[in-house]
Formats: structure tokens, C-alpha cells, sequence
């Protein structure tokens, strides 16, 4: 799930049980437990995925044989596979019924061009995954459409898979890795936080969290929560300037040589200017309190915001420079094409834009790694 580059995690689990039904009283807030089994109450835990290995830079999609290229992945990830699945059949029955005919011609490459826009892929990430796709058709010399179903699941892995990367906790020798969290209001920013900070906790990694949405009483509350419920330390303030705040958490990460410190911000939209610049502010002031934080920007975007989330992708990245995506709610109606127009969008720019998580629901075990084979196949399948 994490990339833990420090030698004290490196017997840390992959595999962890779920935590028991029934909320335990938290452990005081300095004492951050490896075992953390509070759970929340309306938010059973699982567990975690496997690491994903570092992804491959980007090159031209070129042809390639369908072939497996991960594990098999643990009954738990079948479970959350299932149903990301179920999260994505609308795009994926538009998709997989391109398919059902008998010949490959270009009626059906007509209706699959249709169905990828339909998916929210985008017209330029299109026009490219289907020559793509023909380039492989040809090669493969495919005469069923079937192949063509699965030479497309290749295409879109390929085109995927420079997103798939793990997210790197330790690589400071001094301080804690700090995480800045961003994106438009009711993303899923602060409960996307306190998913990671279970997943960390049960690792054995020491989390702090920086309560910066300072606007809302509700919005410390929520996150005063999941510190409890993980046992981790917070540092919020009533009203007050969020900059602040998160300058505090970060010192006060390092003085208690915690492993991480999360960042929570409140919720904005990219044309609410001011708030843009506040958000860019609260980035300056981490830096100030530890010169080479914030280690991650991370953008979380709401699945269902369709094309949207491109916008708003490019419009935080442009005020913060984004480090990585958590894209939330893909059990919703959300259609799954979009992470190809970000992949695209990303390799137009010449850099790496990791998709680090996707969530499927409220619970814990719903927010997991990216990987883009299982991506692909969960969109056609
Ligand atoms: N269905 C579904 N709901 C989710 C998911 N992730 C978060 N949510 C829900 O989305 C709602 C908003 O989540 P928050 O974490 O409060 O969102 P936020 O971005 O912090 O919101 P603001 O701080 O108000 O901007 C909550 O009801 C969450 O439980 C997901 O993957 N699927
Ligand atoms: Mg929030």
C-alpha cells in the first residue's frame, strides 16, 4: 500500500487483519499504535493491498500480447476488484457491448470510439487509445472481437500504468514526510485522510494530523475523529489562519519525531482565486518549517466529476504543482475514462502525476493502491 523506505518498517505487514467491530477507546494521542484497531463505527476496516512496484515511464503505447502482469491479488482485493467492477459497469457495459458482435470492422470502432467519450476518456485520449488499438489489432492479426476486448484492456494498462506507483513514507532522514491534501469541497479530502492514517497506523508509521480547514468547527471535528479513532495526534486550531496551523503540525511533527504529518485543507474551487492563494500560502509556510516539505501535493478528486476532474487537475497543479491524485467515489456513477485524459494530460506535460490511491466507498478497505491492469479489466469487464 505504502512504499516504506525507512529500515524500522521494513518488517512492517502487508496483510492485516480487520479490526474488530466494535470501537476500542483510543490510546492517548502520543502513543500512536502499530495495532491501531479502533474502527469506525460506521466504517469497517480490511486490509491493504500489496506494494505496487515503481511504474515504467511513459513510452508511445506500443503493441503488446495480453498477459497478466501482477499476482494474483489477495481475497480481500478480489472482494474490492468486485465491486470497483459494480462502480464502473456502467462505462464497462457500454464498453464490453462493443464487443459482442462477430466482426471487426469500423462500425465497431465507430461505437467504441463512442463509448470511451461516453466514459468521460476525452476526445484527444480517444482518437489516441484507438490507434493504439488498431496498431495492436493489426499486429495481432485479431479476426474476433473478443481479442479486440482484450488487446484494449492492454492499451489502457499501458496507458495507465505510468499513474501506478506507490506512495513513499520515510525518505527524510530527519524530519516527518508531509502530506499536503487539496481539492474542490466534499471530494472525500478528509475521509480519504483518515483511511490513510489507519492504513499508516497499522504499519507501525507515527501520523499527525494538521487540522489547516480552519473554516468550518464541523471540519476539525471530523478529523479530531479519525484522530481519535487511530490514536494519533492532531493539531488544530479554532478559526484562525490554516497556514498557521499547518506550520505548527509540522513542527510539532518533528519535534515528536513522528513518521508523517497529513495536511487537511478545506475544500475550494480552483475560480475561488483567494482561496487558491491561501492554498499556495499554507504550501510556502510548510516549507518554511521544514525546507524539503511538503514531500507530497496530493489533489483528491471526486470519480464522478466526469471531465471536470481534468479542470481541476490542472488547476491546482498549476497553483501548487501536485506531487499525486487519490481519485474517491468510483463506486458512484462514476466512468473511470478520465484517468486516461489525466494519464494523457500528464505525459503531454513530460511528467509523473501517480494516481497513488482510488477509493470505492466509505469504508476503510475501500481506499486502495491504484494498478492500472486491474483498472483496465475492471473498466471492461
Ligand atoms: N461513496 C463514496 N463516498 C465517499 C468516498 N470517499 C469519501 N466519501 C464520502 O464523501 C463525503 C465527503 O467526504 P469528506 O471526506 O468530508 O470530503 P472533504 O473533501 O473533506 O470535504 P470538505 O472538507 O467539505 O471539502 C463523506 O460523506 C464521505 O464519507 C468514496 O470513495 N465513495
Ligand atoms: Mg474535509
Amino acid at each position: 500500500m505504502f512504499s516504506f523506505l525507512k529500515k524500522k518498517f521494513f518488517g512492517s505487514r502487508e496483510e492485516e487483519p480487520a479490526p474488530s467491530a466494535a470501537p476500542e477507546p483510543a490510546p492517548p494521542p502520543a502513543a500512536v499504535a502499530a495495532e491501531a484497531s479502533a474502527e469506525p463505527s460506521a466504517e469497517p476496516a480490511g486490509e491493504p493491498a500489496a506494494m505496487t512496484p515503481p511504474p515504467a515511464p511513459a513510452p508511445a503505447p506500443a503493441p503488446a500480447p495480453a498477459a497478466p502482469d501482477a499476482p494474483a491479488p489477495s481475497p480481500t482485493r478480489q472482494g474490492w476488484l468486485g465491486r470497483l467492477s459494480a462502480g464502473l459497469r456502467k462505462t464497462g457495459s457500454s464498453l464490453t457491448a462493443v464487443f459482442t458482435g462477430t466482426r471487426i470492422d469500423d462500425a465497431l470502432y465507430e461505437e467504441l470510439e463512442t463509448a470511451l467519450l461516453m466514459a468521460d476518456t476525452g476526445a484527444q485520449a480517444t482518437t489516441l487509445l484507438l490507434d493504439d488499438l488498431r496498431r495492436r489489432v493489426k499486429a495481432e492479426r485479431a479476426t474476433d472481437p473478443q481479442q479486440v476486448r482484450a488487446l484494449l484492456a492492454d492499451a489502457i494498462t499501458d496507458w495507465l500504468r505510468p499513474l501506478q506507483k506507490p506512495l513513499a513514507v520515510g525518505a527524510q532522514p530527519d524530519g516527518p514526510t508531509v502530506w499536503m491534501v487539496a481539492g474542490v469541497n466534499g471530494a472525500g479530502k478528509t475521509t480519504t485522510i483518515g483511511k490513510l492514517t489507519w492504513h499508516l497506523a497499522h504499519h507501525g508509521a507515527t501520523v499527525l494530523l494538521a487540522a489547516a480547514d480552519t473554516f468550518r468547527a464541523a471540519a476539525r471535528e471530523q478529523l479530531g475523529v479519525w484522530a481519535q479513532r487511530n490514536g494519533v495526534d492532531i493539531v488544530s486550531q479554532d478559526g484562525g489562519d490554516p497556514a498557521a496551523v499547518a506550520f505548527d503540525a509540522v513542527t510539532a511533527g518533528r519535534a515528536r519525531g513522528k513518521d508523517v504529518v497529513i495536511v487537511d485543507t478545506a475544500g475550494r474551487l480552483p475560480t475561488q482565486l483567494h482561496l487558491m492563494e491561501e492554498l499556495r500560502k499554507i504550501k510556502r509556510v510548510v516549507q518554511k518549517a521544514e525546507a524539503t516539505a511538503p514531500h507530497e501535493v496530493l489533489l483528491v478528486i471526486d470519480g464522478n466529476t466526469g471531465q471536470n476532474a481534468l479542470a481541476q487537475v490542472k488547476a491546482f497543479d498549476a497553483a501548487l504543482q501536485l506531487t499525486g491524485l487519490i481519485v474517491t467515489k468510483l463506486d458512484g456513477t462514476a466512468k473511470g475514462g478520465v484517468l486516461a485524459a489525466i494519464a494523457m494530460w500528464a505525459r503531454e506535460q513530460g511528467r509523473e502525476l501517480p494516481v497513488y490511491f482510488i477509493g470505492i466507498g466509505e469504508k476503510l478497505e475501500d481506499l486502495q493502491p491504484f494498478d492500472a491492469r486491474e483498472f483496465a479489466t475492471a473498466l471492461l469487464s
